[in-house]
């Protein structure tokens, strides 16, 4: 046991490694019992198209759960993050709501959209929750864990520093381990983490991807909210410790943003010596694929253009924002059931015949989708050593009996249904703050 109750891992995992020294292991967030279509988040197509309809939290978890059985019988390591704690009254309470707790809330649903913030599930998209530098490319050895400020949307803007304590709580016992802060929250250094992040490996290279929508200070270039600013890209690196030869910056294109890509995670997706991306995914996209290749000649790149999937194809099937998994058999594609039919389903088989891809398996994230979140969406890959991973609480990896012991406590508490109703009903927050203690009691035993 560590000094904050977490039983350290002892148990050998069944681990399947990038390279000799690191281990990618797969990090998902689990949705939480408040989670619903609040129409949150402007350049998000599929939330706005969603917005209001009565939501399904028990599925949304259940779905997500497993996606991450399935990776887990890969023999991938698979973690995960139990919900942040919603409704989030204390910062209801900031906004002027006083007296009870269910007070706060009957008070707080006169003003919908700041409840609707305040009972946010969108911290189970764990792909913004961080950007990771491993310890194999930071200057200084350690493993860099850069908090997202995901300034840009109201209602994941206090993600950052709440995710940060439970990193830090998490990693107290792993001393080359720094959980940053996350950038302050400003527009200049709009920060969305890994969704917008991607590390290339190949010929005895690393290359560190950061894509950025738009420049501080900069006329704006989009119709919809570009998120992530180059400030931020390259603050993050600085605060990772990346040597300036060992990352670059690229622009999204601003016609991919306005089709509804509001993250680079939605046209591309990359693992190890792989990429595959929309051929409109970049500004200057050809002279940045030439500037990979001289650094990794083994690159493989599967460009797709758009007469073979238009960007609003992309964006309506999510098959960019299909999940890589490096396998013993080789690269495995973890997609939407969206991206099963029509020219995303022909481009994918195509990838198969062509071996670019061993295998795809197709998962039903509706819940997710309807928010726009994908199976990339939902996981954030962190590279680490076997020594860190044995240093970490068990309780962070998901075995069976603990993805049983998650699924008992979602079936028990997680409504079938939720409404705007729903929200303001005291049994609901006192089914909520049940959720958060048995999830979190099971992370942390
Ligand atoms: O930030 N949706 C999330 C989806 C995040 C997807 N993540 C990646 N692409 N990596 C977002 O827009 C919708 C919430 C609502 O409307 O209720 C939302 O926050």
């Amino acid at each position: 046991m560590t000094q904050d109750g977490f039983p350290l891992l002892q148990t050998s995992l069944r681990l399947t490694t990038m390279d000799d020294s690191l281990i990618d292991v797969q990090v998902d967030g689990l949705a939480g019992p408040t989670h619903h279509f609040g129409g949150l988040s402007a350049g998000n197509l599929a939330s706005q198209a969603h917005a209001g309809l009565r939501s399904h939290p028990r599925a949304a978890a259940l779905q997500g759960l497993a996606k991450m059985r399935f990776v887990m019988r890969l023999g991938v390591p698979q973690a995960w993050l139990p919900p942040l704690l919603r409704p989030d009254i204390t910062w209801l309470r900031r906004c002027g709501f006083s007296g009870t707790d269910a007070a706060v809330m009957a008070a707080a649903s006169h003003e919908p959209h700041l409840l609707k913030i305040a009972t946010s599930s969108a911290f189970m998209w764990s792909a913004n929750c961080a950007t990771i530098i491993p310890s194999s490319d930071s200057s200084d050895g350690r493993c860099h864990i850069i908090m997202a400020n995901l300034q840009a949307m109201s209602h994941r803007a206090s993600e950052g520093e709440q995710r940060a304590a439970q990193w830090r709580a998490l990693c107290a016992q792993v001393p080359s381990i720094t959980v940053h802060d996350p950038l302050p929250l400003v527009s200049a250094l709009g920060d969305e983490g890994a969704a917008n992040h991607s590390r290339v490996v190949s010929d005895g290279n690393v290359t560190h991807i950061f894509v950025y929508g738009r420049q501080a200070n900069a006329p704006g270039t989009t119709r919809l909210p570009a998120r992530q600013t180059r400030e931020a890209s390259t603050a993050v690196a600085r605060c990772g410790g990346l040597p300036d030869s060992s990352f670059m910056t690229v622009q999204q294109a601003p016609e991919a943003i306005d089709a509804g890509a509001f993250h680079n995670d939605v046209v591309m997706v990359g693992c190890g010596s792989r990429l595959l991306i929309h051929a409109r995914a970049w500004v200057d996209q050809a002279q940045a694929i030439t500037r990979l290749r001289e650094r990794h000649p083994s690159l493989r790149v599967a460009e797709i253009s758009d007469d073979e999937l238009s960007l609003n194809e992309a964006v309506t099937s999510y098959l960019f924002n299909s999940q890589l998994v490096q396998t013993n058999k080789g690269l495995l594609l973890i997609a939407p059931t969206h991206a099963q039919q029509g020219r995303a389903g022909a481009i994918i088989q195509r990838l198969c015949d062509q071996g670019f891809l061993h295998q795809a398996h197709f998962f039903d994230l509706q819940e997710s989708m309807a928010n726009g979140g994908g199976p990339a969406c939902l996981r954030l890959r962190v590279p680490l050593t076997r020594e860190t991973c044995t240093q970490l609480p068990v309780g962070f990896f998901l075995d069976d009996q603990r993805a049983n012991a998650i699924e008992s406590i979602i079936t028990h508490y997680y409504r079938e249904q939720l409404g705007s109703a729903d929200l303001i009903d005291p049994a609901f927050l006192a089914d909520c703050h049940a959720v958060q203690q048995a999830l979190t009691a099971l992370w942390t035993t």
